[in-house]
């Protein structure tokens, strides 16, 4: 039984050989504003194709997995009030229950993987959250990397996570953490976090041959493609980390937990950075839409397992 739908666009893409990026639904519906979730899907979407691969943002609408939304889709999505944040847990019952949810970057992956597709674009993962020795607050998307064979290309994970812990957890689970053209790892909206990334590479071609090499030893689970924010549209780390601490005592005075968490802090860090976070968020996106779909172009010339 095929769980899933094939946009026409994809479906071609598939037919000629094109290369695919996928894209994940969350951002759009619980990481950015309307209108601008909206924008910076298309723009994303753009982006891919000017680069020489297909878009397929990845949603569970009433009940069908969708790889691939045509804009029509895409603009409901956007407009949708209080769609579902899928996560590997959550889409199974939504899909059952015939109902719409946004994909985050497990249940992406997950649906990736189903279709074929290789590399996926997004913004940030989720990781380890701050306090997390009492809340247990890991993202599901950490335990996915170590067992889908996805390449996730990321600004590094979010500054309003605990981002040693966060390593910790990926070497534990054996997710290569890959830094891109410097030796530090990123962090979202800064090009620095003081910490050193543990795997550099810089060149689509080499990060396309280790995604290969990890399936031709067997190895399950993906890589993470840690791609620093351009320097241009970047918020020094500095000026950020007050704001930061900021949005997560209102977090924690608010009562906010589990899935609300990360929601949270990114509108509270839009709001304290009037809109700065915002910008800057939309052109990590797009940088790393470039280098994914850059990967997917290495990996078509590459040979499959
Ligand atoms: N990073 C962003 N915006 C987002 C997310 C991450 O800049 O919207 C979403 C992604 O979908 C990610 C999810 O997979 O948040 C992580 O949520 P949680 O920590 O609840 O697993
Ligand atoms: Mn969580």
């Amino acid at each position: 039984m095929t769980c899933y739908t094939l946009s026409p666009a994809i479906r071609a893409a598939k037919d000629a050989g094109t290369p695919v990026v996928a894209l994940e639904s969350t951002i759009i519906t619980h990481g950015m504003p309307y209108p601008q979730n909206l924008e910076t899907a298309r723009l994303v979407e753009q982006t891919v194709r000017d680069n020489g691969a297909e878009p397929a943002t990845i949603a569970v609408m009433d009940g069908t997995l969708h790889i691939g939304l045509t804009d029509a889709q895409l603009e409901q999505l956007a407009q949708a009030k209080g769609v579902a944040k899928l996560s590997r847990a959550d889409m199974a019952v939504c899909m059952a229950q015939g109902g719409t949810g946004a994909t985050t970057v497990a249940a992406t992956m997950i649906a990736a993987q189903l279709a074929g597709i290789e590399v996926f674009a997004t913004g940030g993962i989720g990781g380890v959250h701050k306090g997390a020795e009492d809340s247990f607050d890991i993202s599901a998307d950490l335990a996915e990397l170590s067992q889908t064979a996805v390449t996730v290309v990321a600004a590094g994970a979010k500054a309003i996570l605990d981002l040693p812990k966060t390593m910790e957890v990926l070497e534990t689970n054996g997710v290569p953490v890959i830094a891109v053209g410097q030796d530090e790892l990123p962090a979202f909206w800064s090009r620095a976090s003081g910490i050193k990334a543990p795997l550099r590479l810089d060149s689509a071609g080499e990060i396309a041959r280790a995604h290969r090499m990890r399936a031709t030893l067997g190895l399950p689970g993906g890589q993470l493609i840690a791609n620093p924010i351009p320097a241009a549209h970047e918020i020094p780390a500095d000026t950020l980390a007050p704001i930061i601490a900021e949005a997560t005592r209102d977090a924690d005075t608010h009562g906010i937990t589990g899935k609300g968490v990360t929601p949270y802090l990114l509108q509270r860090i839009y709001e304290l950075t009037e809109g700065r976070s915002l910008d800057a968020n939309i052109q990590l996106v797009l940088n790393n839409a470039r280098l994914a779909a850059a990967i997917a172009s290495e990996l078509g010339a590459l040979p499959r397992n």
